[in-house]
């Protein structure tokens, strides 16, 4: 039953993701801004949260989760960002690669590499669909690699090859982030490094890459998404700028949905 409010068919609920993402305390921070303190922001995992919008969509069902572009959900469903007038999801977002400090000297081919490592939206795009798609991460980013030769190139050219020194990059299994990381550790095997991937919460990888434990990470939301973080360890680590451009964050509901704003979600 109920009254049929947008909050009521929602049943006051947000779909959420992993405690630690940042998306995640920008959304506690925007149910304080619009007075939204009758929802529940539900934690869960990248994976449960397309699956519940799935699960909606096909139903057409009211579903409000914490989305982010770039993601394999807009291609696949009709989805619209909420307006959100007081900014608390901040303007356009660029993802950042991260080293740990010394790696320029123990491992400078692999940090020259990730220095220079750049891509668009629509190369992540190509892998994350794969994988939604049933690919194999690992056999995504290869046929990327092996597909985007001339790119990648901008990247390795001129770089000393190694011969099976030990490197790990630690992710947290956002599909953005299994996308690049997957696609950077291949390049970086094919020069001749032995890659270990580290999956982990987010808070996790950035204390990796900034003790040391981890030698990278192309998985720095900024400025806002990871501020915190950012700010927390900003003395621990060689930030090596953006790969990747138009990122963006905030709450996103199916376009069959009657609202357009944050604000609505109070009607
Ligand atoms: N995300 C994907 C992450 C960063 C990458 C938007 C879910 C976050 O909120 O921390």
């Amino acid at each position: 039953g109920g009254d049929g409010s947008v909050g009521d068919q929602l049943n006051y609920t947000i779909t959420g993701i992993d405690a630690g993402a940042g998306i995640m305390a920008a959304t506690e921070e925007a149910i304080e801004a619009y007075g939204l303190e009758d929802y529940t922001l539900q934690t869960s995992s990248s994976a449960a949260m397309t699956a519940a919008l799935a699960a909606a969509y096909e139903n057409e069902e009211p579903i409000v989760v914490t989305g982010w572009t770039p993601h394999w959900k807009f291609a696949k469903y009709d989805l619209k960002y909420l307006e959100d007038p007081q900014g608390i999801f901040g303007e356009s977002e660029v993802i950042h690669t991260i080293a740990r400090l010394g790696l320029d000297e123990d491992h400078p081919s692999a940090f020259e590499v990730l220095d220079n490592f750049y891509w668009e939206q629509a190369d992540m795009g190509e892998i994350m669909i794969a994988v939604n798609e049933g690919a194999d991460p690992e056999d995504a980013a290869s046929e990327w690699v092996a597909n985007n030769q001339e790119k990648v190139s901008e990247w390795t050219n001129g770089v000393a090859p190694v011969d099976g020194d030990k490197l790990t990059l630690a992710l947290v299994a956002w599909d953005s982030e299994i996308a690049s990381t997957h696609m950077i550790g291949k390049v970086l095997e094919d020069i001749g490094y032995d890659v270990e991937l580290l999956s982990l919460e987010a808070a996790g990888m950035w204390t990796a890459v900034a003790t040391g434990s981890a030698d990278a990470i192309v998985a720095a939301w900024l400025p806002g998404t990871h501020a915190a973080y950012y700010e927390d360890y900003k003395e621990d680590f060689i930030d090596l700028g953006v790969n990747l451009e138009g990122a963006g964050i905030g709450l996103v509901v199916p376009t069959y949905m009657d609202i357009d704003s944050i604000e609505d979600l109070n009607n």
